[in-house]
């Protein structure tokens, strides 16, 4: 089935101002993983109660959007990204009672709110599915790619497989259904089957949950893994890489048809809306050029999609082979898409979110300059061209956790890893070390609150520890201390809000080659700002920035370190400082 006449093309509305209609170009985003936020009943996890809680103090911060990961009905299998059903709220988290007072109180105090779609797959636990599986000939059975075994092959047997892929959470993308005698696709964990998008009734569906919540009155989209709904239907084999098993991502990134849908789900769901919304697509494994065509307004599609070069830059064959992130790399990826992205499309800006490793500890100086350089990776976030994202404790400085043996850890990702490199015949203390540096689960750890027993993060007992650095890392500590972390998050996003040459001005990448200093400039008209980064802890000098004299009387915007003093070389920069300065640029007349 995959006629495309059922879904009626709607026009685009001209009601809404262009302008208007980009509003988050000069927004903040809050990122909330909801099991390890605030837990409001003492159960241990973290639920809305807990975030209405905490409203004021994101109200406090500045952001402008906050971003609910998955709150939906699931078997948790992998933290709520396995969905059983799209249209009511967790137990665990709450009720759609309590959802739309939360939303009201976020819009209460200006704020929008934006939940997680994920509609790559469901869970296996999902009606959908279930009844996919119950019989070869159930109507929903094309919902999902049901494949018989490999020609020659009995279903069940090693190498059975339709194809060699390999899934994101080890193992074989396939499922042995022995009741059907058919496999199922899975590139997640076994209990995450793949929607079938070729099926216009799956897409139906997914359109009209999305309306529905729209109507609700949230006011957009985080879309999970959205440049996977599209495979390649002929489902080659891939190059055998990924251990034992293929890398079919050739067959599923970017697919033949993800252009149609995203333009097709504008059409549907979008397109007409009076509200203020925001879309960003998760997309890992996007170029810029094809973040390009799906962030051009004119091509309806997506806002802005979270693009992933700059945080695979540490890492080799897989994200557990990690490397020293070299400094010109990084401003070599970045500044591509910063250029990329400059006259058609948007970019999106994060440094961590719940599946990254804590930023600071990642790019920065966890130890003795922990507070100096996760100012200084903010402030070269927030800098940037783009909308920045701040995932939950980034704006403490919060940082990875001190993971000893494999029962630390919570996630599927990195316990399926685990057993399988070590039947492998890896050493567990060898592959405990990339689950240390790289593991999602030290994102996932409870927001630090305060001081008091699991950082004031339940009363109960938490489904994974606090950091015990939370006694001295924590809101509590950071809000009253003026030089803390949070205080400088919340100046940058002030910056935003009042400075149109943060939003809007355009990127200059300077010093490319350079080993510690990050330096660009962004102008708008006649402002001009310059950012200098040292990302390094050395002293570095940055008086190779082109025109160095023409910043000498410019006003210093935002600072994490000690102003210079009057006798210190202007561009001298202390181990992990960053400045932001602004200058008008005079334009000269010329007199006849
Ligand atoms: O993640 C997609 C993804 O490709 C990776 O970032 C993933 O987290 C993994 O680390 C790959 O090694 C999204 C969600 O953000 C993630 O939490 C989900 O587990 C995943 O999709 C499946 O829904």
């Amino acid at each position: 089935m995959s006629s495309d006449q059922v879904l009626a093309p709607a026009t685009e509305s001209s009601e809404v101002p262009a302008e208007d209609r980009q509003w988050w170009k000069s927004a903040v985003v809050y990122q909330i993983y909801p099991r390890s936020f605030a837990d409001s009943d003492g159960d241990g996890v973290g639920d809305l109660g807990g975030i209405a809680a905490k409203v004021d103090y994101l109200a406090e911060l500045g952001v402008d959007v906050i971003w609910l990961s998955p709150v939906y009905p699931s078997p948790q299998d992998d933290a709520g990204y396995d969905i059983s059903n799209y249209l009511d709220i967790e137990p665990v988290f709450g009720t759609l009672a309590g959802f739309d007072a939360l939303l009201a109180a976020v819009h209460g105090r200006g704020m929008k709110l934006v939940m997680d779609l994920v509609v790559n797959h469901t869970s296996d636990e999902h009606p959908w599915f279930v009844e996919s599986k119950s019989s070869a000939d159930n109507p929903k059975r094309d919902w999902y790619w049901w494949r018989p075994a490999r020609e020659g092959m009995h279903g069940g047997d090693p190498g059975g497989e339709p194809t060699n892929w390999g899934s994101f959470f080890s193992g074989s993308t396939w499922q042995f259904d022995p009741d059907t005698g058919e496999y199922y696709l899975h590139l997640f964990s076994r209990k995450q089957p793949d929607l079938n998008w070729e099926n216009t009734e799956v897409r139906r569906a997914v359109y009209e949950m999305m309306r529905w919540w729209l109507d609700r009155g949230v006011d957009g989209f985080r879309m999970d893994v959205i440049n996977m709904i599209s495979k390649d239907s002929s489902l080659p084999d891939g190059h055998p890489h990924i251990g034992q098993w293929g890398d079919g991502s050739p067959y599923y990134i970017n697919g033949p048809r993800l252009h149609e849908y995203l333009q097709e789900m504008h059409r549907e769901v979008f397109a007409g809306r009076q509200g203020q919304l925001l879309t960003v697509g998760e997309m890992p494994g996007c170029t810029v050029e094809e973040a390009r065509l799906f962030t051009d307004p004119a091509r309806a599609e997506v806002d802005m999609v979270f693009q992933f070069e700059h945080v695979s830059l540490d890492q080799g064959a897989s994200k557990w082979d990690v490397h020293p992130l070299r400094l010109v790399d990084l401003k070599a990826s970045l500044g591509r898409w910063q250029a990329g992205l400059a006259e058609v499309g948007w970019n999106s800006l994060y440094w961590n979110n719940h599946d990254q490793p804590r930023a600071v500890s990642r790019f920065g100086d966890d130890g003795e300059y922990r507070v100096r350089s996760a100012k200084l990776l903010g402030t070269l976030l927030h800098l940037h061209r783009g909308t920045p994202y701040v995932y939950q404790g980034e704006e403490l400085g919060m940082t990875n956790a001190p993971f000893q043996q494999i029962s630390d850890f919570r996630d599927i990702e990195s316990i399926n890893h685990f057993a399988e490199a070590v039947a492998a015949g890896q050493s567990p203390d060898s592959v405990l070390i990339g689950l240390r540096t790289m593991g999602r689960d030290n994102a996932r750890t409870p927001v630090q609150w305060d001081d008091s027993a699991n950082a004031g993060f339940t009363t109960g007992e938490p489904w994974i520890p606090a950091n015990p650095n939370h006694r001295q890392i924590n809101a509590a500590a950071a809000l009253a201390d003026p030089d803390s972390v949070w205080h400088h998050y919340r100046a940058l996003i002030d910056l935003r809000h009042r400075e149109p040459a943060v939003a809007h001005g355009d990127f200059t990448m300077l010093l490319p080659e350079h080993e510690q200093i990050y330096a660009f400039t962004r102008r708008l008209d006649d402002a001009e700002l310059l950012v200098l980064a040292n990302v390094s802890g050395r002293t570095a000098i940055a008086d190779q920035i082109p025109h160095a004299a023409q910043w000498e009387n410019s006003e210093l915007l935002l600072t994490n370190a000690p102003a210079p003093e009057p006798s210190q070389p202007r561009l001298s920069l202390l181990p992990w400082e960053a400045r932001v300065y602004r200058r008008v640029v005079r334009s000269v007349i010329w007199r006849g």
